[in-house]
């Protein structure tokens, strides 16, 4: 289904002079509006391709209909999703859960949405029907040579779908490790991943990245391999330069400082980019920004912080991901909320003014540091959201739109009631 540019003209219309208004104000009250809509409109997030049906929980799935049954309508969805905030301009493959089989129609499809494909995700932590050897005491940690071996295939495996996709970066999630002590040898363990990610990474084309993502627990619920950023570290920097630390943020144990690792890794160059969702107690996937958006805010800091240090381009230099899952939203809803609260948060961070930071921070002066985040946190940027949206033909209400348009009856009534989208 594919939304007309003239509805969405319409409908901005009935809102354009109260945004003037908003807009107005917002713009007068800050100096650097136009390079700040500049870096709003460039700024993009990939959706996953497995964050497009209704998610769930060991104990249930309550499905809200019209989910997408095949690769070709999550680019349709992703493409809708596109059109209403001109933001989420490519997908994220998870393989085997959705495998392109004609490549070159499935490009020209999302060609005809705007949208280009994003790193490709390996899975090697369920097993898959034909497969040979099984993947429940790990994949790349195994302690049998020939379950590392078919890991290692299907990663280069993916390689190649994503190389001819136009992807430019392997995303690697594990969930290797232990579930009971005195069931791994951790240095092995450690080993075998090492060299298992070694083979994966002599694959990798010359201008592709290998991104290592690390989770503190979850399947394995006493020691995980890949648990956290040290561990990842640890990987990349052994791997190469081609290697980098991905972070998502609801891999971390309870009331890590996440905005400290991302300082940390900007440092090194080892920051691959994001999994945006977030959480009160694990890996709870909710809507980015819905428990703790000041958290949210003040990664955006360290990393605008670290990017302008480094001479880095904030849309295409890292990489920008939702990782999430919708049990109770609709799932574009969600999405649409993730999107907009990242956005939101990237731009309270382009309003800070580094040098009064630094310079209160080199005078220990602690109140004036928190008066210039907070002053910065506190104000209303999503008119300047708004405004980027229209100047790039988008909905001024995405999530409005959505609805008075009932996209979502819309689609029910062209997939039905029942379907259900390959994913977690
Ligand atoms: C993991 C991790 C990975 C994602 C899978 C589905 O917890 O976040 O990024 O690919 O879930
Ligand atoms: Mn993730
Ligand atoms: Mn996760």
């Amino acid at each position: 289904m594919r939304i007309d540019q003239s509805v969405i003209n319409e409908h901005n219309q009935q809102y354009i002079s109260k945004h003037k208004d908003e807009f107005g104000y917002t713009a007068s009250r800050i100096n650097n509006t136009e390079a700040i809509l500049e870096k709003l409109i460039a700024f993009q997030i990939a959706i996953p391709s497995w964050a497009l049906g209704t998610g769930g929980t060991r104990f249930g799935r309550f499905s809200g209909g019209g989910e997408p049954r095949s690769l070709e309508e999550k680019i349709a969805d992703v493409g809708l999703l596109h059109a209403l905030n001109k933001s989420s301009g490519s997908i994220s493959l998870h393989i085997p859960w959705d495998i392109p089989t004609d490549y070159i129609s499935i490009k020209s499809l999302a060609s005809t949405y705007g949208i280009s494909f994003d790193a490709v995700n390996s899975n090697t932590f369920q097993d898959q029907p034909q497969q040979a050897l099984s993947y429940k005491y790990g994949s790349l940690q195994h302690v049998d040579k020939g379950v590392r071996k078919q890991a290692i295939e299907h990663n280069i495996d993916v390689i190649k779908h994503g190389v001819a996709l136009g992807s430019k970066a392997l995303s690697v999630w594990l969930s290797d490790g232990s579930c009971f002590p005195g069931q791994l040898n951790f240095s092995n363990a450690f080993k075998n991943t090492l060299e298992s990610l070694e083979e994966i990474y002599a694959a990798l084309p010359s201008d592709w990245k290998m991104y290592i993502e690390y989770k503190a627990f979850e399947p394995n619920f006493y020691s995980t391999t890949v648990g956290d950023w040290g561990q990842s570290y640890l990987f990349t920097s052994k791997l190469g330069e081609k290697a980098k630390t991905l972070v998502d943020l609801g891999h971390h144990l309870p009331n890590a400082n996440i905005e400290q690792i991302v300082s940390l890794l900007m440092m090194e160059n080892k920051l691959a980019g994001f999994h945006f969702n977030d959480s009160k107690y694990g890996d709870d996937d909710l809507t980015a920004g819905s428990i703790n958006p000041y958290q949210l805010f003040l990664i955006f800091n360290e990393l605008v912080q670290g990017m302008n240090d480094h001479n880095m381009s904030h849309a295409t230099d890292l990489s920008w991901m939702i990782d999430a899952s919708h049990n109770v939203k609709d799932p574009l809803e969600d999405l649409m909320q993730s999107v907009e609260a990242i956005k939101i948060a990237y731009a309270q961070a382009l309003l800070i003014d580094a040098e009064m930071l630094r310079s209160a921070q080199q005078k220990n002066d602690v109140a004036m540091a928190q008066e210039i985040l907070q002053n910065a946190f506190r104000t209303d940027v999503r008119p300047l959201l708004t405004e980027a949206r229209i100047r790039s033909g988008a909905s001024i209400n995405p999530l409005e739109l959505f609805r008075t348009a009932k996209l979502r009856d819309l689609l029910i009534s062209e997939r039905g009631t029942n379907t259900i989208a390959t994913g977690l």
